[in-house]
């Protein structure tokens, strides 16, 4: 059983559905922490390690952030400041004009078990800024994301859909695969 310490419930139950697809049990504690400012990688280092310490019990965390290649990889560890601030139309006006339309998700799943060091866990998925939102299944910035193979934004997929090739799929995917793997040893 290992414990997703996270307060956005999309997050949840994308990650539910992950763990499904993979037999693992999953449980959920809404536990708030200060997140320092820094990389995907040190913020989920650092909520892991807090987390597992608060709870004396094996944690996950995950930090999260759309990168987008023209705006210099803004809104980046910014993103979920910035989807509650501009929100997608003014980023859609930011993208106005511009030709390059390449952007990714990146998802990085921080794990810690008392006694041990915290590991990180990358996943990206690629895809494109879209001229307008598109779509209302998902969260956040899923409307205005492209998959260009798919001719559909992430809030034109279902849970089931976006989770079979999602950041947070890959970045999970990594974590489970790893430790079930630990389980053998
Ligand atoms: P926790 O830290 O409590 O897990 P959070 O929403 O604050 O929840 P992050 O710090 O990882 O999560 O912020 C990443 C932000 O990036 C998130 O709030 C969304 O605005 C955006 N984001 C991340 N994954 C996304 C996805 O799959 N679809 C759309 N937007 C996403
Ligand atoms: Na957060």
């Amino acid at each position: 059983m290992i414990t997703f310490i996270t307060g956005n419930e999309h997050k949840v139950i994308e990650a539910e559905n992950i763990f499904q697809i993979f037999g693992v049990k999953l449980e959920h504690i809404d536990l708030g922490y200060m997140e320092p400012q820094g990389t995907l990688e040190d913020v989920s280092k650092f909520g892991a390690k807090y987390a597992c310490q608060e709870l004396n019990r094996p944690v996950i965390v995950e930090d999260a952030g759309l990168f987008i290649r023209a705006l210099n990889g803004f809104p980046g560890t910014y993103s979920s400041y910035v989807q509650d601030s501009l929100g997608n139309e003014n980023i859609l006006k930011l993208m106005d004009g511009i030709d390059d339309r390449y952007a990714e998700f990146r998802s990085v799943i921080g794990y810690c078990a008392p006694n041990s060091e915290p590991k990180v866990f990358l996943g990206r998925v690629k895809g494109q800024i879209a001229h307008e939102e598109r779509g209302n299944l998902g969260f956040a910035f899923d409307p205005i994301f492209l998959v260009p193979e798919e001719g559909k934004t992430f809030g034109e997929l279902t849970t089931e859909e976006k989770n079979q090739f999602s950041h947070r799929r890959n970045s999970l995917e990594k974590f489970i695969n790893w430790y079930v793997s630990q389980d053998d040893e």
